[in-house]
């Protein structure tokens, strides 16, 4: 079984470190092999080359990081990343999640425990056991709403579908890499309701949700209100994939 985490980083050099320590530390104690995929957009802070020579220093070779030229977004990175993935045949749990700290390791191994039974594992921060530690009144309302509004219009069956924190399996990814067109946050919205019009199975697994306390957050207002704009205007494509992944399984062979 082959783990990959796709982690994309602009300006984490306060994060990154404390990050692959407790992901390393996460992954000896469930005895699970895993790979990371750092994906950095040149960060004028340096985060690439703390990663690299953290990795050098500890011998770690299960760490890859790939340099972008310039801040082109964290869906471009994301998808960058599970390109690269894929390469590996042996790869079968593919995680995404931020630098920030926001999501914490510790919370992996169940999501992986669900992922063996399941296409998308969502970490979910609105099921028993999942919470938010450190948000504004403002950033729970956009959030709480968004996420009304996403039920709403796509009929998830999904509580939370916002957070970047899952994991996937490999046909939930080729599925991302075919149909997803986000460059930037509109990710988090593209990366849940694309795997729902191939109708993927979702479970969500509770996670607690802490706000950044280091580093800057790079979410600017034109960000949510792009974000907003994509959750409606993302309707039409979502049906237009539900009926090329339909006609797709129809033309499938049926196994008896
Ligand atoms: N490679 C790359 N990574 C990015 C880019 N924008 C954001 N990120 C990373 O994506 C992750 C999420 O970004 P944040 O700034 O934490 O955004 P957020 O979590 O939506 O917002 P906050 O709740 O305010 O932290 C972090 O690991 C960032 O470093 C980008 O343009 N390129
Ligand atoms: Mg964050």
């Amino acid at each position: 079984m082959s783990i990959y985490i796709i982690v994309p980083t602009y300006n984490e050099r306060e994060n990154i470190i404390e990050l692959l320590k407790r992901l390393k530390k996460t992954f000896k104690l469930c005895n699970l092999g895993y790979k990371v995929i750092v994906i950095d957009d040149n960060s004028p802070d340096g985060t690439a080359d703390v990663v690299k020579q953290w990795a050098r220093n500890n011998k770690d070779t299960s760490i890859e990081v790939i340099v972008r030229e310039g801040k082109k977004g964290l869906g471009s990175a994301i998808l960058l990343g599970l390109r690269r993935a894929l390469q590996d045949p042996e790869a079968e749990y593919f995680v995404t999640m931020d630098a920030d700290l926001s999501h914490r390791p510790e919370d992996l191994p169940l999501m992986i425990k669900y992922a063996r039974k399941a296409d998308v594992v969502q970490g979910s921060r609105y099921i028993k056991g999942g919470r938010i530690i450190g948000w504004g009144f403002h950033r729970h309302i956009v959030s709480k709403t968004a996420n009304i509004l996403i039920r709403l219009l796509y009929r998830t069956g999904v509580k939370d579908n916002t957070s970047n924190y899952r994991v996937y399996s490999r046909r939930a990814v080729e599925a991302l890499i075919k149909y997803a067109d986000a460059q930037s946050y509109e990710w988090a919205i593209e990366s849940i309701l694309i795997p729902i019009a191939c109708g993927y199975h979702v479970v969500e697994s509770p996670i607690v949700f802490i706000n950044r306390t280091k580093g800057k957050s790079k979410l600017s207002l034109g960000d949510i209100v792009r974000w907003w704009i994509h959750i409606i205007g993302f309707k039409k494509r979502f049906n237009e994939i539900k009926k090329s992944c339909a006609e797709i399984n129809s033309s499938k062979p049926k196994v008896s």
